[in-house]
């Protein structure tokens, strides 16, 4: 069977456009030609579909950690949002015994049910659709036997490289958890980083809940107290520090509550934050991700498919920026509400930096809305999108899905600019969109 190297993965409707923009591009004045509004359309289409892109929130990890990596067609159709998925089209179904499945069990049953008795037109099926198309599989087999052998003939570090390719990304942000008991000792024992996988420190499970994290932070040798007083919150900066250093993290990440407040003197987590977190991120001068909304486990049973949302109050997000001027905040909102308020704090102070359309808003018609409302709001000043990967082959639809989406917003916009006129070059669109989607904005 060819390799998928040899094959001409599914994508060439991509490249011909780009082949299309390019020509346009290096037509008589090259990059120069100021666009007419016809134009725009194909010109972005094409930049987008090759354009490099970093990808600042994934769940992904270096090869080099081992089955931390999650790649192949039975991590691909367990994947939490199909879980849930399949539950619907199967009420009968016992979680308890779902869950008792081998993985390879619950993929069969998530194929049969959503992609087999059932056309895959949700976003997250189709996602695995897209997959399967551009490495140049048949997403109408019946069965995953064909998909399983194929998946068999790669390497993580092999099919790491085909699937970064196919997706057009460049460079991917990891969430790393030094306190995870299954991360904890590749870090420790150490290993040769893929520079393409960046560090990014991870919060919840040593300042959420607290004293949750207590004991394994005192495991680690940090001489917390539970009750945060003495030099806990020194030693949980040491914490951070060390490990920002360990990972070589680029920024700190946390996922909070739609309850959380600032200021609030009654809640641990609050304190942590103002005490411990945001002054180590002025010091080190890195930014800090809050991504807010999240109800955890509202169905325990559907274990991390149980999760939901619930709208926060933008009110903390302003009095943070407010606050701590000096700190970057990276800041993605649940909630469609949220997302829009979000927009207009970000207007008022200059260190919130929105970001992508995260997880229940990461489908094509909310992409569409955020988008355009950033656009008109925001300008240039935000990062439009990223993947949440947990699946290393979800990479492939997820950028896929973004740049079309994206894409067209982004040239409906300028070509509403091109009537307006100001008619645009080509290589001022590719100057753009670059700014957009190449992590620059994190720097
Ligand atoms: O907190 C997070 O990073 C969330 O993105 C995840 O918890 C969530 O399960 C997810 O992967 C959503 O896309
Ligand atoms: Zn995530």
């Amino acid at each position: 069977m060819p390799s998928v190297a040899s094959r001409t993965p599914n994508t060439e409707h991509l490249v011909s456009s780009y082949k299309t923009s390019t020509k346009v591009v290096s037509s008589s004045k090259g990059a120069e030609t100021l666009l007419s509004p016809g134009r725009i359309p194909t010109v972005v289409r094409g930049l987008m579909a090759n354009l490099p892109v970093t990808d600042i929130h994934t769940h992904l990890f270096d090869p080099a950690m081992g089955d931390l990596l999650l790649w192949g067609i039975d991590e691909l159709l367990t994947y939490h949002y199909l879980v849930a998925e399949v539950f619907r089209a199967r009420p009968d179904l016992r979680a308890d015994a779902f869950w008792a499945m081998p993985k390879t069990g619950q993929a069969d049953l998530i194929w049969q049910e959503l992609f087999v008795n059932r056309s895959p037109v949700s976003e997250a099926c189709r996602g695995v659709v897209t997959v399967l198309t551009a490495l140049g599989l048949d997403p109408r087999s019946r069965t995953l036997a064909k998909f399983r052998k194929f998946f068999s003939g790669f390497t993580a570090t092999r099919y790491t490289d085909t699937v970064l390719r196919l997706a057009g990304v460049e460079k991917v942000f990891m969430t790393n958890d030094p306190l995870d008991p299954a991360e904890h000792p590749i870090w420790t024992k150490g290993f040769p980083r893929d520079p393409r996988f960046l560090g990014v420190l991870r919060l919840d499970s040593a300042v959420m809940n607290w004293p949750d994290g207590a004991p394994r932070l005192m495991a680690m040798g940090y001489a917390v107290d539970t009750s945060l007083s003495g030099k806990t919150m020194s030693e949980i900066r040491r914490y951070l520090n060390d490990w920002l250093v360990r990972l070589d993290a680029r920024y700190m990440a946390i996922s909070l509550p739609p309850t959380f407040r600032y200021p609030d003197v009654t809640s641990p987590l609050t304190d942590l934050m103002v005490k411990a977190v945001l002054p180590v991120a002025r010091e080190r001068n890195l930014p800090v991700a809050m991504m807010i909304g999240v109800k955890k486990l509202v169905n325990p049973e559907l274990r991390l498919a149980g999760d939901s949302l619930g709208r926060a109050e933008i009110e903390t997000v302003e009095r943070l920026a407010r606050d701590f001027g000096a700190v970057r905040f990276l800041v993605t909102m649940l909630s469609r509400e949220n997302a829009h308020e979000l927009c207009v704090a970000a207007r008022k102070f200059k260190n919130i930096l929105p970001f992508g359309c995260w997880w229940f808003l990461n489908n094509p018609s909310l992409i569409r809305e955020l988008t355009a409302m950033r656009l008109e709001l925001l300008g240039l000043s935000f990062i439009p999108q990223h993947s949440d990967a947990r699946v290393l082959d979800q990479l492939v639809y997820k950028w896929t899905h973004s740049r079309a989406v994206i894409g067209g917003i982004f040239a409906e916009q300028v070509g509403r600019l091109a009537l307006s006129g100001f008619r645009p070059t080509a290589g001022e669109i590719a100057r753009d969109i670059g700014r957009l989607f190449g992590g620059r904005l994190l720097d």
